[in-house]
C-alpha cells in the first residue's frame, strides 16, 4: 500500500506540474522606470513622464494602471504623461499586472506656483491677524488696519502677549533652497527681544487657503528643558471693554494670572475687532519658551537664532545684498519640525504664521510681544 501512495503522488505532481507551465511562471517585475526623482517639485503647468519597463517587454498581456492621487488615469501604458495643472502633491501609482503577477512604483511630486514670476519679494496677503491680549492692541500697531501695513512694504503690528499671531503668504511659493529662505523683520534692538515662534506651511491639497499641516521652525530654544510644547494658554473677557484693566488667564499647566493693565495705555487690551465678534474667552496653543517661571516679570534675553523680533548678532546681517533684510530675523524651511519634533522635509511652503513666544511682562514696558515688521521672500 505504501507504495502505491508513492506513485500516485509522483502523478499528481506531474499533472500539477504540466498545467503549472501553461500559466505564467517567471514573475513579472519591473527592470527599469525613468521617471522625475522622487519628491521632485515643478512649476504649475509642467508636465511630468514615466516610462517603465518590465521583464516581459514583448508581453501582450500586461496591463498597465496608473492612478494619480485618487483618480484612475485611462491609458493602458507602460508611458504616461502628467500635466501638473492644479497646485499641490501629485501622488502617483503604477501597477503592472501579468496574469497572476503584479509589480507597482509610486511617486510623489509637488507643483509650486509662481517662483520666477512672481511681482514682489513682499508679503503679498494677510491672511489673519488674531493678536492676543496686549498694550497696544485695538489701537495703533493692534488693529487690523495696521496689520495691513506689512503687506507690500516695511510696516509694524503687535501680536499682543503669548500665542496672538499673524499669517499671511508671498505671491508665490517660497522653495526650499540652500540656507534661508526668507525672513521676517522685527522692531528688536540690543537689550530688547520678543520672540516670535514662526511655522511654515505649503498648501498641500493645492486650494491656496491655508488649511494644511503646519509645521512649528525648530530654533535654537527648541529642545531646551524650558520650552514647553503643547502649551494652550486661555484669555478672558474682562467685564467691561471701555477702558484697560488686566485680563486674566489660565493655562493648561495649572497655572494662572494676569496680563496686567499698565498707566500708559488707557484703552481695552483684550482684542474687539475679531472676525467672530468678542469671544468670552480666547486660547491660543504652541510651544512656549522660557516657561520656567511664567509672568514673573522676566524680561527675556536675545536668543541664539529661529525666532522673529530677537536681536542677535545674525540680526542686523542683510541677506543677498538687499538692504531691506537688515534688522530681520532669516528663517531656514529645513528647521521645520513635526508635532512631535520629528524633522520634516519641506520642499517649498505657501503660508507663514507667526506668534507671541513668551508670556512675560515687565512693569514700565507691558507684555513681551512681538512685532512683525514685514517679511521678505528670499526664493523670488
Ligand atoms: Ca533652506
Ligand atoms: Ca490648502
Ligand atoms: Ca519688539
Amino acid at each position: 500500500m505504501k507504495k502505491l501512495f508513492f506513485i500516485s503522488l509522483a502523478a499528481l505532481t506531474l499533472v500539477f506540474c504540466s498545467k503549472e507551465e501553461k500559466v505564467d511562471k517567471e514573475p513579472l517585475k519591473i527592470i527599469s522606470i525613468e521617471a522625475p526623482e522622487n519628491g521632485a517639485y515643478f512649476q504649475l503647468g509642467e508636465s511630468i513622464e514615466i516610462s517603465v519597463e518590465t521583464n516581459f517587454p514583448l508581453a501582450e498581456n500586461l496591463r498597465y494602471e496608473w492612478r494619480v492621487n485618487e483618480t484612475y488615469l485611462p491609458e493602458n501604458s507602460p508611458n504616461i504623461k502628467i500635466n501638473l495643472s492644479k497646485r499641490g502633491e501629485y501622488h502617483i501609482i503604477g501597477y503592472i499586472t501579468k496574469g497572476i503577477f503584479r509589480d507597482s512604483l509610486s511617486f510623489t511630486y509637488y507643483t509650486v506656483d509662481g517662483a520666477n514670476k512672481s511681482k514682489t519679494k513682499w508679503i503679498s496677503e494677510l491672511l489673519e491677524y488674531v493678536p492676543a491680549p496686549g498694550q497696544f492692541i485695538n489701537k495703533g500697531l493692534g488693529n487690523m488696519a495696521s496689520a495691513q501695513t506689512i503687506v507690500n512694504q516695511k510696516g509694524m503690528i503687535s501680536l499682543g502677549g503669548y500665542g496672538g499671531y499673524v499669517t499671511f503668504k508671498f505671491d508665490h511659493s517660497v522653495i526650499n533652497g540652500e540656507g534661508y529662505d526668507f525672513v521676517v523683520l522685527g522692531n528688536a534692538f540690543k537689550g530688547s527681544s520678543e520672540p516670535g515662534i514662526v511655522m511654515v506651511s505649503y498648501d498641500q491639497n493645492g486650494n491656496g487657503v491655508a488649511d494644511d499641516p503646519w509645521y512649528e521652525l525648530a530654533g535654537s530654544e527648541y529642545h531646551k528643558e524650558s520650552t514647553l510644547k503643547n502649551y494652550s494658554l486661555t484669555y478672558y473677557k474682562p467685564t467691561q471693554t471701555e477702558k484697560s484693566e488686566s485680563i486674566r488667564w489660565t493655562d493648561n499647566q495649572g497655572a494662572e494670572g494676569v496680563a496686567p493693565a499698565n498707566p500708559f495705555h488707557k484703552q481695552c487690551y483684550y482684542p474687539l475687532f475679531l472676525p467672530q465678534g468678542v469671544p468670552d474667552m480666547i486660547t491660543f496653543s504652541g510651544t512656549i519658551l522660557d516657561y520656567a517661571s511664567p509672568d514673573q516679570k522676566k524680561w527675556i534675553g536675545e536668543l541664539d537664532w529661529g525666532y522673529a523680533d530677537n536681536y542677535s548678532p545674525l540680526y542686523t546681517m542683510v541677506v543677498n545684498e538687499d538692504n531691506d533684510t537688515r534688522n530681520s530675523n532669516k528663517f531656514d524651511i529645513n528647521w521645520a519640525v513635526d508635532s512631535n519634533g520629528k524633522p520634516v522635509k519641506l520642499y517649498a511652503i505657501d503660508f507663514i504664521k507667526v506668534y507671541t513666544g513668551v508670556n512675560q511682562h515687565h512693569d514700565a514696558f507691558g507684555e513681551k510681544s512681538t512685532e512683525v515688521c514685514g517679511a521678505i521672500s528670499l526664493r523670488r
